[in-house]
């Protein structure tokens, strides 16, 4: 065979590699089409007994249905451990479409969110060991939804890491307090760098004329709280 002659393939080699050609545009296709397919979560309920977890009606980009009635359970391993959720994205149709939390495993149990629109939610924590979450839509109009993290701990939110947690308790350190250790008894450590105040038994004890949990405010500020 001279130059320039291209090496004729034979028709079983030529058949043979068509045919992988197809499986793999098949796999590619398939492939892609089941990514691109939005999660449906309407008329379903997922049950959590996990001790973490990420809640979302869809992936990020996929709006929920309309019309759309979704509920998830979240279950602790006993009634004295604290469940916590925590929102990442939210996005409904504002007085329309909502979140709904409860403290417990029906609706029947204590409402502790109603969230709707596109401002990200408070962390919010369940104590009765089980937390439901519905997603309700109207007929009408769907936009993102929302993504949540969800943890079980003995105690609420970990001490938020400014605490031992024993026996389902926490106990704070230095001037932190509150049920989980997220509260600064002595904020801004009551400005005695500026002589506003001082930090005296976990609390602001003020310098005339200022007052306020943290001693930002003076009787001669005509502004308010600074
Ligand atoms: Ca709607």
């Amino acid at each position: 065979m001279g130059p320039g002659v291209r090496k004729k393939s034979k028709p079983g080699q030529t058949f043979y590699l068509l045919a992988l050609s197809c499986i793999l545009w098949l796999c590619l296709v398939t492939e892609i089409s089941g990514t691109l397919q939005p999660t449906v979560c309407t008329k379903s309920r997922k049950v959590f007994n996990s001790s973490w977890g990420i809640i979302t009606d869809g992936p990020s980009g996929s709006n929920y249905t309309q019309d759309s009635h979704c509920e998830w359970l979240i279950r602790a391993q006993n009634s004295s451990q604290v469940i916590t959720l925590k929102f990442h994205t939210m996005s409904t149709e504002c007085s329309y479409d909502y979140v709904f939390v409860y403290d417990g495993e029906s609706f029947e149990s204590p409402l502790i969110g109603s969230f709707s629109g596109k401002s990200q939610p408070q962390q919010i924590t369940a104590t009765s060991g089980a937390m439901l979450i519905l997603l309700y839509s109207d007929t009408n109009y769907v936009l993102d939804g929302f993504r949540a993290e969800f943890f079980v701990t003995n105690c609420p939110n970990n001490c938020s890491d400014h605490g031992m947690c024993s026996l389902h308790k926490c106990y704070c350190q230095g001037t932190w307090g509150g049920r989980d250790c997220g509260l600064e008894l002595c904020p801004e450590g009551c400005g005695k760098d500026s002589h506003r105040g001082e930090c005296k038994m976990n609390r602001c004890h003020c310098a005339a004329g200022y007052s306020g949990q943290a001693c930002s405010l003076h009787r001669a500020d005509q502004t308010g709280n600074k």
